[in-house]
C-alpha cells in the first residue's frame, strides 16, 4: 500500500514514518510513504507563497487552491490512477477501526494536510473524496492526523505486523483490552495476578474475559451495546453493575 502526503511540512512525515513498525513495514515493500512539499508547487516563484487573506475577512491565512491542485494533479499521473484523497479536517468524519479497516483495501492512498487556519474549499471540492478528523479537539495542522492514519491503516494492511495480533486487540470487538504483565513476578510489592501463573488455559481465558468487560464498562460504557456479549458475558455484567450500586449506596 501506497501512501501520498500532501504538506508544507514533509520532514515531519517523512521522520515518523521512518521508525518503529512503520518503518520496518517500508524497508520490507509492503506500504510505502511518501510526502510531498506543497511548496514546490506554488506559482510565486519569488517568495514560494502558498497562502493569502481569505475573502469576506478573518483571522489568519488560508492555504491557496492552485498549489494544492498541481501537487495532486502531479502526484496523479505518477500514481497512475484516481486516488482517493483525504483531507484532514476538524470538520470531517470522525475516524476509527472500522474507517482504517476500509482504507487498507486501497493500493494508493493520498493525504492532503491543511495548515493556517484551512484551506480554499473549491480545492477540497474538486479533489477531496472523504474529509477525516481523528476527534473532537483542534491540531495546528493535518500532518499528526495523517501520521496517526497511515499508522493505523497499515498495521491493518497483512505482513506490517507479525502473527495475528492485528486481529486479538481491541475494538475489532467493541471491549478493551485485557490487563498484560511480564517478568518478573513481583514488581515493587505488585505481584502478577495468580491465575496467570496457573496454567489453567480456560480459567486465564474466563478472567481476561471479564477484565475486558469491567474495563470497558469503567471507561468507556458507550461501547458496551455495540459488543457481541454471549449469555454468561451478561450475567457478569449485570453482577459488576449490581456490585458498583451497592457500592454508590455504600458511599451515600
Ligand atoms: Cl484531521 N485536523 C486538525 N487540524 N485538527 C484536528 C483534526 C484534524 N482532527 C481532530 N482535530
Amino acid at each position: 500500500m501506497n501512501f501520498h502526503v500532501m504538506t508544507l511540512f514533509p520532514e515531519l512525515i517523512q521522520g515518523a514514518a521512518s521508525q518503529s513498525i512503520l518503518g520496518r513495514a517500508e524497508n520490507k515493500g509492503i506500504i510505502s510513504v511518501e510526502a510531498v512539499n506543497i511548496r514546490d508547487y506554488s506559482t510565486d516563484m519569488k517568495h514560494h507563497h502558498v497562502d493569502d487573506y481569505p475573502y469576506g475577512g478573518g483571522a489568519g491565512m488560508l492555504m491557496q487552491a492552485e498549489p494544492i491542485y498541481r501537487c495532486y494533479e502531479d502526484l496523479t499521473e505518477k500514481i497512475g490512477h484516481r486516488a482517493r484523497v483525504v483531507y484532514l479536517t476538524p470538520q470531517g468524519r470522525v475516524f476509527d477501526q472500522q474507517m482504517a479497516r476500509e482504507f487498507a483495501e486501497e493500493e494508493d492512498l493520498v493525504f492532503l494536510c491543511g495548515h493556517y487556519e484551512g484551506v480554499d474549499e473549491r480545492v477540497i471540492e474538486m479533489i477531496v473524496t472523504d474529509c477525516v478528523s481523528i476527534g473532537d479537539y483542534v491540531l495546528t495542522g493535518g500532518e499528526l492526523p495523517s501520521l496517526v492514519m497511515i499508522d493505523a491503516i497499515s498495521r491493518m494492511v497483512p505482513g506490517v505486523l507479525s502473527g495475528d495480533s492485528a486481529e486479538i486487540e481491541s475494538f475489532h470487538d467493541n471491549l478493551l483490552e485485557y490487563p498484560q504483565y511480564t517478568r518478573p513476578e513481583e514488581f515493587m510489592g505488585r505481584k502478577v495476578p495468580e491465575i496467570l501463573l496457573s496454567g489453567h488455559h480456560a480459567n486465564i481465558e474466563k478472567w481476561r474475559r471479564e477484565k475486558r468487560i469491567e474495563r470497558t464498562l469503567e471507561v468507556r460504557p458507550d461501547l458496551l451495546c455495540k459488543a457481541n456479549l454471549s449469555k454468561n458475558d451478561l450475567k457478569y455484567l449485570r453482577k459488576l453493575k449490581e456490585e458498583k450500586k451497592k457500592e454508590e449506596e455504600n458511599n451515600e
